[in-house]
């Protein structure tokens, strides 16, 4: 595990390097305290750190300061701050400042390697709670069957995406894609062949679309993907991609192949108007799809230009 040691003495600085690299550990080392936040800050830098209190340009007191304010999301640094001063003050102040422990000069290597134990404990715990944060955080914003946003989490990215196409005069683009005859699968093969054949949907629907268009979980069978920068003509072209991408190749469930299509409600909205609500735009997707159902299914039919208020 990597650790900072910031101290600007050399000497205990080479003392502490070598006992720490005894215990095993990486050490990075930083002779002021602006060296220290640099390293710090990195990305991949040690979240581990032995701040000593006196250092020339930025003292620990105003490392942990500098270091708490500026901490980076998901990535806490245990701090350990090394000093000489041993009254019940300054051991306040320290912590107060953000350090999570001291220890006082000169230190027992055994002390010191169980306080950094210590730290390492706390670490571990805050990355098991980080971790845990982030499941909620998928948990909350995706559809459990397929992964893919769920309805509320699709409805904010379009919602966002129309704000900014309106900033920026460009047109907005969506597809309304719902699965054709479904409840047939669910009727014949059972209800878990139907899952698989959503999951397999909205796999392809992923793998047809670009890194920064987005896709969910509209609805029971239904998908809604927002795609960015993409004008009428080129959305007509990603529309029978995206349709001959189901109907092209069989989903397999329940030991059988499954021919599957889906129909596709689309349509592309430019407004020097602000404010038009996502809802109105939406509805003539539906209305549609609606039509693309009534004349067959497995197509496309784009929502005529939507008249503003
Ligand atoms: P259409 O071509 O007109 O869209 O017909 P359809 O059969 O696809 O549409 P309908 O609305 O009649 O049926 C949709 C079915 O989707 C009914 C519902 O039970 C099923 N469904 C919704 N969510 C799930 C799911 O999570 N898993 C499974 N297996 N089925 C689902
Ligand atoms: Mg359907």
């Amino acid at each position: 595990m990597k650790i900072l040691i910031a101290e600007d003495d050399p000497l205990s600085s080479l003392l502490m390097q070598r006992t720490l690299e005894k215990f095993g550990y990486e050490v990075v080392l930083a002779e002021d305290g602006h060296a220290a936040i640099e390293i710090l800050s990195q990305p991949d830098g040690p979240r581990l750190a032995l701040i000593d209190w006196m250092m020339p340009k930025l003292d620990g007191l105003e490392l942990c300061r500098e270091v708490r304010s500026a901490q980076r999301e998901g990535a806490y640094i245990y701090i350990l701050l090394l000093t000489s001063r041993q009254d019940a003050e300054d051991v306040v102040a320290g912590l107060e400042a953000g350090a999570d422990d001291y220890i006082t000069k000169p230190f027992h290597p055994a002390v010191l390697r169980a306080r950094l134990h210590t730290g390492r404990r706390i670490l571990s715990l805050e990355e098991t709670l980080v971790q845990a944060r982030e499941e909620m955080r998928f948990k909350a914003t995706h559809d459990a069957l397929t992964s893919l946003w769920n309805r509320g989490s699709i409805l904010s990215v379009a919602r966002n995406e129309l704000r900014r196409c309106e900033r920026e005069t460009r047109p907005f683009s969506v597809l309304l894609c719902d699965i054709d005859h479904f409840k047939q699968v669910n009727d014949n093969y059972g209800h878990l062949a139907g899952d698989i054949v959503l999951e397999e949907v909205g796999r392809r629907l992923v793998s047809s679309v670009r890194d920064y268009d987005a896709v969910g979980r509209y609805g029971g069978e239904e998908f809604l993907i927002v795609l960015s920068n993409c004008d009428e003509n080129s959305l007509r072209a990603r529309a029978e991609n995206i349709r001959s991408a189901i109907a092209s190749m069989s989903i397999q469930a329940a030991n059988a192949e499954l021919s599957v299509t889906i129909s596709i409600g689309a349509i592309t909205y430019s407004s020097s108007q602000p404010d038009v609500p996502l809802e109105s735009i939406l509805a003539q997707a539906d209305a549609a799809l609606y039509c693309a159902k009534a004349e067959g299914r497995d197509r496309a039919i784009f929502a005529a230009p939507l008249i503003e208020a």
